[in-house]
């Protein structure tokens, strides 16, 4: 779909939008690609990877303004792979000291209230946000979707860590549709053309695969400070990975730890089951009204065989086999 298929409503809100713009966007934002998704909203192409105007505004003040400190936390995800238990995890197992299990955070806020995504919350709301007030200091905890590419920009040498989850792109594509419908509160978007936008790529923060090989080349150019997870791996065994995240975020398991259960604690206190079944994740919402409860569903490996033809796992199997080329990796 071209810009001369916009529908009139769509670009005056774009009109009123770009006043909003900074000059260094709009001058960008003239040069870049563009697209119109499944929703129908208009995305830009940025660094190989599609945003909204204000999520490329936020990337590009965060960009700008992003002092990172040496032991930041960076929780990085496409969407619907993993990202809600993973900052879960991250936050646990990070913080550790700090909290006592009776008194956890994660007992009484969600897991996006307490690591904020940089282009989703801090830097779309402001440029220049107060990090000084952030739910978690030494380290600060963040997530984010963008890619390896822009996250990069303003680390610079900083010896910050970042934690990549991927997760089966079919897995993903249920999650996701299962996701958009709960928050419409109706069957709206067609899984076909949900299918069809995330083959073609042009969804938010996609295409799936850029996202993932990103940060896939990233781990192998540095795996001291970028490590790579696998969603169906936390499933499988989740001991043998929580101390493998343990271990590269400085902040391995003690004998002592080990012998009076702390790695199943954390696994338990992050667990879908409980989460899902605390009063905060029931009844609570972010600011932008996305309730809390639409980040917990089945979490299961293999659920989109109730959902997709044979057609469908075909067809993404060869476009994902074909862009994975040459990587050593699979999805
Ligand atoms: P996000 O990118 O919007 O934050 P994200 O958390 O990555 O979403 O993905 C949500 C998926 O993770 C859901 O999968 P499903 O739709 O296949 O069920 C959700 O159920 C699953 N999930 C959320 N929390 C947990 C958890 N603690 N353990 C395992 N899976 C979880």
């Amino acid at each position: 779909m071209g810009e001369k298929d916009i529908p009139r409503n769509l670009k005056e809100e774009e009109e009123e939008e770009e006043e909003n713009q900074s000059e260094e966007t709009k001058s960008l934002i003239s040069s870049l690609p563009s697209d119109i998704d499944c929703s129908g909203t208009k995305l830009y192409k940025y660094q190989g990877c599609w945003y909204d105007k204000d999520i490329l505004q936020a990337i590009l003040n965060f960009n700008k303004n992003f002092q990172p400190q040496e032991t930041d936390i960076i929780v990085a995800s496409f969407p619907k792979s993993g990202t809600t238990w993973l900052k879960a995890l991250t936050f646990a197992l990070a913080q550790r000291s700090k909290h006592t299990s009776d008194n956890h955070p994660l007992l009484t806020h969600n897991p996006h209230e307490l690591v904020p995504y940089l282009e989703l919350d801090l830097y779309l709301k402001s440029s220049k946000p107060d990090l000084t007030k952030l739910p978690s200091s030494s380290p600060r905890l963040f997530s984010t979707h963008m890619s390896f590419d822009a996250l990069k920009v303003p680390l610079k040498e900083s010896p910050c860590k970042i934690v990549y989850v991927c997760r089966n792109v079919n897995d993903v594509l249920i999650s996701l549709w299962c996701f958009e419908n709960s928050m419409s509160g109706e069957n709206n978007l067609s899984l076909e053309a949900l299918f069809e936008s995330l083959c073609s790529g042009v969804n938010l923060c996609g295409p799936l695969w850029e996202n993932v090989l990103g940060y896939w080349r990233g781990s192998l150019e540095d795996p001291k400070h970028v490590l790579f997870l696998r969603y169906e791996e936390l499933k499988t065994e989740p001991r043998v990975q929580i101390k493998r995240l343990a271990e590269f975020l400085d902040c391995p398991f003690t004998k002592e730890e080990e012998d009076s259960g702390g790695v199943d604690k954390i696994l338990e206190l992050c667990s879908l089951r409980n989460l899902s079944g605390l009063e905060i994740n029931k009844t609570g919402s972010l600011s932008e009204g996305v309730s809390f409860k639409s980040f917990f569903r089945k979490g299961e490996v293999g659920d989109w065989k109730s959902y997709m033809t044979p057609e469908m796992e075909n067809k993404i199997d060869m476009i994902v086999e074909e862009k994975l080329q040459g990587s050593g990796l699979k999805l």
